[in-house]
């Protein structure tokens, strides 16, 4: 079924990783065009604004290694609220981060309404990383396996106890940065990846297809995940964490443009944009061409 409405809800929250200026992320997709861009597509669209973050002086000190634990659960607590409020009304969740540990939250109140959720995790890295194999405490490293039932109560327990994604039904494309406990992760769960060694070796056209056609047996409902980190750098330069040897802006759209016609996804998120170490707006005016393929623009 194609999409009716979209509901854009921002998170600007930098407190899952150490570099501020990501939470000017969901201001400069705005800057960028992104409600323009999406209403020119026939879609109804409407923008809910930010969710207001905590102050990190305010944190309550968590006697964890995890960097504000607190202050990141409770953004997560209210957009889990805020997301699952969305789909229940019959729109399409539209998340802008904010880094990414906000995946948490909208993880939680997606998988609410699906028996089996699928994840897209378009990523230079896994997120896999829990409070034991973390070589930062940064959060934003951790979302995929939290979500999966891995890591501290605090943030596993988020709207609802059960674990929220099953590993099979996750594909994580773009990796090219796994520490070593993630590649355990992955081996041991038997999590699908497109490196991007598969993405050089198939051509992002059969990376699709594959992650398409195995998503589309066993979830009823795909959510995607997108960290600007994942395309290239020289792409998209304004990320915390830029990885050298990424997923271009042609092939990023064509991505988009697959999924837009595969009718699959029924959530989204785009994360990670940081203004600050941007090039005049360079990575949110990507973001922005990519949420326009995924919500089916059309050349001609
Ligand atoms: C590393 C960690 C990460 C994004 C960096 C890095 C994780 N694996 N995620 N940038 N978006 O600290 O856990
Ligand atoms: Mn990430
Ligand atoms: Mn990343
Ligand atoms: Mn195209």
């Amino acid at each position: 079924m194609s999409i009716q409405k979209i509901s854009i809800i921002g998170l600007p929250m930098d407190l899952g990783q150490a570099r501020r200026g990501v939470d000017m992320g969901p201001s400069a997709i705005r800057c960028a065009g992104i409600v323009e861009r999406l209403e020119r597509l026939k879609i109804e669209v409407e923008d809910l604004g930010d969710i207001v973050v905590g102050r990190p002086e305010n944190a309550q000190k968590s006697g964890t290694n995890l960097k504000n634990l607190s202050l990141v659960a409770k953004g997560n607590i209210q957009l889990a609220t805020r997301v699952d409020k969305i789909i229940q009304g019959g729109s399409f969740p539209l998340v802008l981060g904010g880094d990414h540990s906000i995946a948490i939250g909208t993880l939680a109140g997606v998988s609410k309404h699906y028996e089996n959720v699928g994840v897209i995790w378009y990523d230079a890295h896994g997120d896999l990383n829990t409070e034991e194999t973390s070589p930062s405490g940064n959060i934003h490293g951790m979302p995929l396996a939290v979500s999966m039932g891995l890591g501290h109560p605090d943030l596993v327990n988020i709207h609802g106890s059960t674990s929220k994604v099953k590993p099979e039904n996750i594909v994580i494309i773009g990796a090219r940065s796994l520490d070593e406990g993630e590649k355990e992760l992955i081996r041991e769960k038997g999590i699908k990846v497109f490196t991007m060694h598969e993405i050089d070796r198939m051509g992002m056209a059969r990376v699709m297809e594959e992650c398409i056609d195995y998503l589309r047996e066993r979830t009823d409902g795909v959510h995607l995940s997108l960290d600007l980190d994942g395309v290239d750098p020289a792409d998209a330069p304004g990320v915390g964490t830029p990885v050298i040897g990424g997923i271009s802006y042609r092939e990023s759209h064509l991505a988009m443009e697959m999924l837009a016609e595969s009718e699959l996804i029924t959530s989204a998120e785009f994360v990670e944009v940081n203004p600050i170490l941007d090039e005049r707006n360079k990575t949110a005016i990507v973001a922005v061409a990519l949420m326009g393929s995924l919500f089916g623009e059309k050349l001609v």
